[in-house]
């Protein structure tokens, strides 16, 4: 399941366009988690509002995309870029490693409506190559 070289190339290439809007993709997809996968809700019970666009699911979505962008640059070595992020999330966060999968799907979908014509079947894939091998990254201090 490993990136390959034209992966990380066609991840490169379509984050260089997207990068300038993670700022909405962030929030989007945050939202929808939320509402779609409304087990999610657990983590963030200390929020006084969960609803699409309030300001904790705005900056949160910010902060998640700012990972994720900070991510394709460690694209080459992401156990080692997300070690910090992976303990805050095992030991200090426990998120179930689940719900990465449910963040990444969701993710993938915002990105497809945003950029119908860049997301061809082979960004698709690439993305999705991505967005496994984080979420892996981020699981691995689970045991
Ligand atoms: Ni996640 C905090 C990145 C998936 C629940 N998360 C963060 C922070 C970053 C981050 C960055 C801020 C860290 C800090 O303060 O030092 N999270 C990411 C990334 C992904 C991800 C890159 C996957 C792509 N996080 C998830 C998922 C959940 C989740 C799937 C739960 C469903 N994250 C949290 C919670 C916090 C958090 C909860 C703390 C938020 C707060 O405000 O209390």
């Amino acid at each position: 399941m490993s990136l390959t070289a034209k992966d990380k190339e066609a991840v490169r290439t379509f984050w260089s366009k997207v990068a300038g809007r993670v700022d909405e993709i962030g929030p989007d997809a945050l939202s929808r988690m939320l509402i779609v996968y409304p087990q999610t809700k657990t983590y963030f019970s200390h929020w006084k509002d969960l609803s699409p666009g309030s300001a904790p699911v705005i900056k949160h979505g910010k902060t998640v995309m700012g990972g994720v962008a900070d991510a394709v640059t460690k694209i080459d070595d992401l156990s080692a870029g997300l070690l910090d992020l992976s303990k805050l999330h095992a030991f200090t966060l426990r998120v179930d490693p689940a719900n990465f999968k449910i963040l990444s799907q969701n993710i993938l979908v915002v990105m497809a409506m945003m950029f119908p014509d860049d997301f061809t079947p082979e960004v698709h894939v690439a993305m999705d190559k991505f967005l496994a091998a984080v979420s892996l990254a981020l699981s691995e201090k689970y045991r």
